[in-house]
């Protein structure tokens, strides 16, 4: 069976056009208008298709193509929201391949002997609704429906009022169908491949998450009245945490990142002592004991830049995951057929999150990465080279051929 590249490409660019930033971007965060448009192109691309489109109560879409035996489907995925001003390849390309290999099937008129499912996620990315991968961990079982119903966004709306309103609250319950195996095709947003000049990646785990909200709270007061020694200045705090995060996770090293990425400092003003600094930290590795002592040195020197400053402090844990390891024999099944579809493979660590490090809680999942050139990604300037993006659909093609032919038996 052939794939048709040209319409994997021709639906990314047609998809890109729906939140499209200024500087070329994406820009369709978790069930805005702009997501709610591009969730109705997928669907009717997927209905042209021909598949059953389920959604759960969680807002996550399913396209089926039934197989010839009634069990569990072969599931590809991804998602399609985007943070503020993103690439056009996260998630989306995942999506798109996914609803192409299935399309593929019926193109060619085959019925396959599973059935054959691609799933878009709700709110992988987590930037208007903690936690991320919100829609997969809610579909793997790791938080009530109920209590994600209640998750209030950045913007004040609640996840249910938005999934309503985006006429996506399903009735499909999370969770209801358990995947044969879970398979997500995705850039892998960073340098890795490229550098080595690498076409796939057969990715075995996604390093742990830990994301912290930080307040600290000082005292207003007059820039120019006000001497440095009676200031409680939360904006000094906030620059020695900045540094801080970077110092702690150069001092781990071995892959440990560190990233200070929302900075809001209060009342934001050119003669004002900053009395407040709300700060995001987000901390990673694959190695668990590691990020542990990471997060271990990021509360104590907080204490410390509290004492030194004058400063208080208030500290909220906001997201927490532990590094997952993806199935083996999946992993071993990608890298078999990359071998004999590129030569040039590597088994490699996410540094990304991903609904495949949810979907694992209940199925066997594996990914499959393609470069990403200059390692650039939730940014407008993402881009992956069309013969690599080709490869990964291809690989993915071959691979949910394999699952359909009873490979993992
Ligand atoms: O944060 C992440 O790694 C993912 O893009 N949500
Ligand atoms: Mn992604
Ligand atoms: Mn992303």
């Amino acid at each position: 069976m052939k794939l048709n590249t040209d319409r994997i490409h021709d639906r990314i660019a047609a998809l890109a056009e729906i939140g499209k930033t200024s500087e070329g971007g994406a820009r369709r965060i978790a069930l805005t208008d702009e997501d709610k448009l591009g969730r109705d192109l997928l669907v009717s691309w997927m209905k042209d298709a021909g598949l059953d489109v389920a959604i759960d109560k969680i807002g996550n879409i399913f396209g089926t193509l039934k197989g010839e035996q009634n069990g569990s489907p072969i599931m590809m995925g991804s998602h399609i929201d985007t943070v503020g001003n993103g690439g056009h390849l996260d998630g989306c390309y995942g999506v798109i391949s996914g609803l192409e290999v299935i399309t593929t099937y019926v193109e060619n008129n085959i019925t396959p002997k599973l059935d054959l499912c691609v799933a878009i996620f709700t709110n992988e990315e987590g930037v208007r609704f903690l936690p991320d991968m919100l829609g997969s961990l809610v579909y793997a079982g790791g938080m009530g429906v109920a209590s994600a119903h209640d998750i209030v966004s950045t913007d004040g709306q609640t996840l249910l009022e938005e999934l309503i309103r985006a006429n996506y609250l399903g009735t499909m319950e999370c969770g209801s169908v358990i995947p044969h195996a879970f398979i997500e095709l995705h850039i892998e947003q960073g340098p890795i491949l490229e550098n080595e000049n690498i076409f796939i990646g057969a990715v075995e785990n996604v390093q742990g998450i830990s994301w912290t909200g930080v307040t600290f709270r000082g005292q207003a007061n007059h820039a120019g009245t006000t001497p440095m020694h009676m200031r409680k200045d939360a904006g000094l705090a906030a620059a020695r945490l900045i540094v801080a995060v970077n110092e702690i996770a150069e001092s781990i090293g071995d892959g440990q990142v560190g990233t200070v990425g929302v900075i809001s400092p209060k009342p934001n003003l050119v003669n004002v002592v900053p009395g407040e600094v709300y700060m995001t930290v987000d901390l990673r590795n694959s190695d668990e004991e590691k990020l542990k002592a990471a997060e271990f040195m990021l509360n104590e020197v907080i204490e410390y830049i509290c004492d030194e400053d004058g400063v208080r402090v208030d500290m909220e844990k906001l997201v927490r995951f532990e590094p997952v390891k993806f199935d083996d024999r999946l992993v071993d099944l990608i890298a078999d057929v990359a071998k004999e579809k590129v030569t040039f493979y590597k088994r490699m660590n996410s540094g990304a999150g991903h609904d495949a490090q949810m979907m694992a809680r209940i199925c066997p999942s594996a990914m499959i990465f393609v470069p990403s050139k200059d390692g650039i990604s939730h940014n407008p300037k993402e881009h992956t080279s069309r013969k690599h993006l080709d490869s990964g659909a291809e690989v993915l093609l071959e691979t949910v051929m394999r699952l359909d032919d009873g490979y993992l038996g």
